[in-house]
This record gives C-alpha cells, sequence and structure tokens, in this order.
C-alpha cells in the first residue's frame, strides 16, 4: 500500500518567493532525472555542484546536492536543487522533474519513506512534524530531542526489558512437566515493577508534555469595559484590538498567538458580558465570547476595581468558579471601590497603565495550566499518541504482576506482556497498523 518504487518530486521550502527555493526529489530515478533537467551525466554525492537547470520555458543556475542511498534523509538516492525562490521557476522545474518521470509527492512522503526505510522511527517523525510547526523555542526544542531520539532510547529500553522478560516466561512455558522455571514469580514481579516504574516516570510529566506541543487556549472575558482588550493587548504585545471607553466596543473574537513561558498560548479577547444587549451585534458577540470561554483551557476574568461590583460581574465569577481561572482586578492604579475580601484575595491587582502585575499575571496562568515549570526541561512525552500507548502497556503490565503475585499459571503473564510489547512497537513504529500510519502522515505539509 505504501510503495517506494517510484520517484518523488516536490518543492521543500515554503509557498511564495524567497531568497532561495529547494526541490527535492528521491527514488531510484533521482539521478536520471537530475541528469536529464542539466545536462550533466553525474553528481559526485555530498557535494555542491553549480550547473544551469531548466527547460525552455524557465532557466536559473542551481546548486545540486546528491546523496546516495542508503546515506539520505529518506534512505534513497535523493537530488536537492536550490534555485532562486521564484514559484514560477519553481513549479516549472517540478514539470520538467515530471516529464522526466517522477510523480509529485504526497505530503509528508519523504519523511514516510525515511520511516519506511528504517532512517527513522514513528517517534522521530513526528518529531519532524512538531519541529517544523513550532511556535515557540521550547517546542522547537523539545521535538529535536525526540528527533535525536532521546525517548526512542528510552521507548527501547522498555521494549528490550519487555523481550527479555517474555522471551524467558515463554521459555519456562515450553517446559512445563520439568517443574523448571526459567523465571521465579517473585523475579517477574520485580522485573515487572521496574519497567511499570519506567513507563510511569514518562507518563507523570505527560500532561505537560502535551501543553507544550500542543500549546493552550486562553480566554480573556469580562464585563464591558472592563479592560479585556487593554489586557488582551499588552499580552500580547501589540495594539491588536481597539480600546475605547465606550461600553461594548469588542464583537467579535480576537486570537493572538503568544509564548508565556515556552507555552504557546491563542489568547482571545471577546466582547464584555452584560444581561442587557444592546442589539444583536452586540448579542452574538457575547454567544461567542461563552462559548470560547467554554472551550478554553484557561479563563482570565477580569473584573475593574475601581467600579462597584455588579450583577454582571456576579454573574461571570459564579459562571467561571469550577473552571480553571485567574481573576484579574484591573486598573489597579485608580483607587479600588469594592471591598470583597474573598474576591481581593484570590484576583491579582493588574494594572497595564501602570504596569503592575503583569509578571504575576503570567506566572500564574502558567500554574494554573497545571504546569510547575518542570516542562522548561523538554518533557519526555509530549504526543497523546505515545502517552495513550504507554498507558495501555502500564495497564496490561499491572494486569501481568497481579496474575504473577497470585500464584496464576504463567501464560498469563506470559499473555500481558506481549501485549505490552505490541503497545510499545506501536510508539516506535516497529508494528503500526496503515490508518496510524495514514492519520499521521497526512497532517504533513508537501515536500517534507
Ligand atoms: N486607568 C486605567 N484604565 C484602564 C486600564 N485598562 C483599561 N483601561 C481603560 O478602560 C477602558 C476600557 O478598556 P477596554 O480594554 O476597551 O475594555 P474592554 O473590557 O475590552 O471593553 P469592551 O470591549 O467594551 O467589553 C478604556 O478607556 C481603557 O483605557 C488600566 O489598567 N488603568
Ligand atoms: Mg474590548
Amino acid at each position: 500500500m505504501f510503495s517506494t518504487a517510484d520517484t518523488i518530486v516536490a518543492i521543500a521550502t515554503p509557498p511564495g518567493r524567497g531568497g532561495i527555493g529547494v526541490i527535492r526529489i528521491s527514488g531510484p530515478g533521482a539521478a536520471t532525472i537530475a541528469s536529464a533537467l542539466s545536462g550533466r551525466a553525474w553528481f559526485k554525492p555530498r557535494h555542491a555542484t553549480l550547473v544551469r537547470i531548466g527547460g525552455a520555458e524557465a532557466r536559473d543556475e542551481a546548486i545540486v546536492t546528491s546523496f546516495a542511498a542508503p546515506a539520505s534523509y529518506t534512505g534513497e538516492d535523493v537530488i536537492e536543487i536550490s534555485v532562486h525562490g521564484s514559484p514560477v521557476l519553481l513549479n516549472a522545474i517540478v514539470q520538467a522533474a515530471m516529464r522526466a518521470g517522477a510523480r509529485l509527492a504526497e505530503p509528508g512522503e519523504f519523511t514516510l519513506r525515511a520511516y519506511l526505510h528504517g532512517r527513522m522511527d514513528l517517534i522521530q517523525a513526528e518529531a519532524v512534524q512538531d519541529l517544523v510547526s513550532s511556535v515557540t523555542p521550547l517546542q522547537a526544542r523539545t521535538a529535536f530531542d525526540q528527533l535525536e531520539g532521546t525517548l526512542t532510547d528510552r521507548i527501547r529500553e522498555i521494549d528490550s526489558a519487555l523481550f527479555d522478560l517474555s522471551a524467558r516466561l515463554e521459555a519456562s512455558l515450553d517446559f512445563p512437566g520439568e517443574g523448571y522455571h526459567f523465571v521465579e514469580p517473585e523475579r517477574v514481579t520485580t522485573e515487572l515493577d521496574t519497567v511499570i516504574g519506567t513507563i510511569e516516570s514518562l507518563l507523570r510529566d505527560a500532561g505537560a508534555g502535551r501543553l507544550v506541543r500542543e500549546g493552550a487556549q486562553v480566554v480573556i472575558v469580562g464585563r464591558p469595559n472592563a479592560g479585556k482588550s487593554t489586557l488582551f493587548n499588552a499580552l500580547a504585545g501589540a495594539g491588536r484590538a481597539i480600546v475605547t471607553d465606550i461600553p461594548g466596543t469588542t464583537r467579535d473574537l480576537l486570537t493572538e498567538q503568544v509564548d508565556i513561558d515556552g507555552i504557546a498560548i491563542t489568547l482571545v479577547d471577546t466582547a464584555g458580558i452584560r444581561q442587557q444587549a444592546s442589539g444583536v451585534v452586540e448579542a452574538e458577540g457575547m454567544s461567542r465570547a461563552r462559548s470560547a470561554a467554554q472551550r478554553a483551557h484557561l479563563t482570565l476574568l477580569v473584573v475593574d476595581r475601581s467600579r462597584p461590583l455588579n450583577d454582571d460581574d456576579h454573574a461571570l465569577l459564579e459562571a467561571t468558579d469550577r473552571s480553571a481561572r485567574v481573576v484579574v482586578l484591573s486598573k489597579a492604579d485608580l483607587p479600588g471601590a469594592f471591598t470583597d475580601q474573598v474576591l481581593s484575595a484570590e484576583g491579582l491587582d493588574v494594572s497595564v497603565t501602570a504596569g503592575i502585575g503583569m509578571d504575576e499575571l503570567r506566572r500564574r496562568m502558567v500554574e494554573r495550566l497545571g504546569l510547575d515549570g518542570r516542562h522548561r526541561e523538554t518533557p519526555a512525552i509530549t504526543n497523546v499518541r505515545h502517552a495513550d500507548l504507554l498507558e495501555r502497556a502500564r495497564f496490561a503490565l499491572c494486569r501481568a504482576r497481579e496474575s504473577a503475585q497470585n500464584g496464576m499459571p504463567e501464560e498469563l503473564a506470559a499473555a500481558d506482556v506481549v501485549e505490552a510489547r505490541a503497545h510499545i512497537e506501536e510508539i516506535t513504529g516497529r508494528r503500526t497498523a496503515d490508518d496510524t500510519l495514514h492519520a499521521i502522515f497526512d497532517r504533513f505539509c508537501i515536500g517534507k
């Protein structure tokens, strides 16, 4: 179903104009196609060669780099052609490569081939995609760690411990009559405990890892004129939202990506929520604000401390009571107008105009997202797929330990260890269903 018999081509650089544009060709016909495009018979591997390239419509000077199988990104013969970054030129060269026998690559097909040829495992292939789509330096660093194989190594350790254990369990099943045990039940439980411990330590940071990889949605809500858009602009570091002293200024949702302590936060500014909307537009804005708050990982509830609390504030305080929230007591540069002790204790005094409380606000946001700062040391598990499979492996191993402890027949423990190994091997892709591969590689961009 995944053929690697043909030769694929794609533009590897992003769409649009640039200083340089790169075309990548991979497969058995790569060298022949490069010769057809350039008129040059042979390219010395791993050397940059200057040639003229292209056909009648468009031509350019190009730097061609050739990589001979298996020492290339995909493990196949690969040709990389760098030309001036013009979309017209790049497309013309791709067309010429196709006339010479190449096929347009599917999204992620270069990396898929790297995986199929054993140049990287599935963890590393997924890390390539994470690295390309990272929006904070921490995301990039974490993805690169996985690309380098740090997680792969730890998963391999688990796999080989389980391989060892299941081999001995099965050997002892083969000689049942002789009363010969290759493994004592106590040894089995201790060894299982060690592996379960390793898995649990990996899973411990999986929640933080997921936030690092996927980012979080943080929604700013509050009554009209509370200072939401002012706060949004301050956190975004840009005058994105309109700020006026007219209540009901913001109507639609505004979003901005910000990096807060390495986490890619999608910050959402919303329309002020009050009981009486002054028209259909405001009413629609309010309903959008409410549903955005429901989807959010965290709510920043802005309460204007320079005005007495009103019913709108109370309604919002109640509505967000059970969710992860930070209460922002805004306009702290002005005299306070309410004396609610509980609220003053929970809330954080912030004044954007006077620059009060912003660092503390960022700190609390990270804390309320459930992070304790250790996420900066690049968590090992960031991908839900990996966490889910580790959890299943852990479950099977706990079952194995229980039957070993209770002196149940060895084949029960053996079967559970085999099942756990299957989950572990699905993480690295030693054993992976085609539809999982489709789900992973379809998210890639073309040329990757
Ligand atoms: N003194 C002072 N004024 C502030 C502060 N933050 C916001 N304001 C003022 O409060 C008014 C309302 O600010 P906005 O940010 O537009 O409030 P909003 O909550 O987005 O309002 P709506 O979009 O209408 O719901 C503006 O006149 C701001 O200049 C602050 O920290 N101190
Ligand atoms: Mg606003």
